[in-house]
């Protein structure tokens, strides 16, 4: 009788018993590849998380199984005590992720737990960072002519801006789609949203400081907000740009006429002393 076929025998019969212990819960996008569950940071979905019984490193039929939902969770249920290798099918990962994390022994797509009678284990989680990103900028676009004029016109910093998944690609936020990262604009007006797995995403100025109050978004190659861009495999996409016209005037007075005010108001009791 060949080994597999032993264990394939072994397995039916522990399995027709039928435990009440289950293994999961989690595959993510570790976008800044800390190795840790970020808030915000997504799961991946319809990975291929199995039990490896007969060892082979790979995934059989008969294997139990599970695909990661939208929310990037799993579990596999009914499982009988005992010690499981549990791993994450490569070929149901998005290109080019790299692991930054699992729960023991080495980078290998592979955690090797024991679980006692009914145990519900939710530890045994897979982190990826992805190879695609999105920016770059924001900017005070001085001659509303939706080009970014590095000579003339500058960046603006201090701008939040959230990163949608739109995991339907409709160029909306519906449905599943949630704010995946948080960023702000740099002092040249920069952002990068980095670490991401292949898809779609919708780049969103929210900016909560109210920076852009009074302009006007110009656009720059018909950019929109929010800015829908899928990005592939190594995608560097750096045309999620937003100009605003009006700007420069704004924010030269809102930063005189505070500082003028504060002078008169100093100066006038030191006239009377
Ligand atoms: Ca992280
Ligand atoms: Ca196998
Ligand atoms: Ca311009
Ligand atoms: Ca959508």
């Amino acid at each position: 009788m060949s080994r597999w076929l032993q264990l394939r025998i072994a397995q039916t019969v522990d399995f027709g018993y039928q435990g009440n212990a289950s293994l999961g819960d989690f595959v993510w996008n570790d976008m800044n590849g800390n190795g840790v569950q970020d808030p915000l940071e997504p799961g991946i979905p319809n990975v291929r998380v199995y039990l490896d019984l007969n060892g082979n490193s790979a995934f059989d039929a008969f294997e139990p199984s599970a695909l990661t939902n939208t929310s990037g969770s799993y579990t596999i249920s009914g499982l009988p005590a005992g010690t499981y290798t549990v791993r994450v099918d490569p070929a149901t990962l998005p290109g080019g992720v790299t692991q930054t994390y699992d729960l023991n022994g080495a980078l290998d797509n592979t955690a090797v737990v024991t679980l006692t009678a009914g145990q519900v284990l939710t530890t045994v989680d897979y982190g990826y960072i992805g190879n695609a990103s999105i920016g770059d900028l924001v900017w005070s676009d001085e001659n509303g002519n939706a080009v970014f004029d590095g000579a003339t016109e500058a960046g603006i910093a201090g701008v939040t801006i959230n990163l949608i998944r739109d995991l339907n690609g409709n160029g909306i936020q519906d449905g599943a789609d949630s704010v995946v990262a948080q960023t702000t604009t740099n002092g040249a007006g920069n952002y990068l949203f980095s670490g991401l797995i292949p898809g779609s995403y919708l780049v969103d100025v929210t900016d909560t400081s109210n920076l852009l109050d009074g302009t006007t978004q110009t656009g720059a190659a018909g950019v929109t907000d929010p800015e829908p861009v899928t990005v592939a495999v190594g995608d560097a996409y750096l045309l999620a740009d937003f100009g605003y016209a009006a700007r420069r005037r704004s924010r030269a007075l809102s930063t005189t006429m505070p500082t003028t005010t504060a002078c008169a108001i100093r100066a006038k009791p030191a006239s009377p002393a």
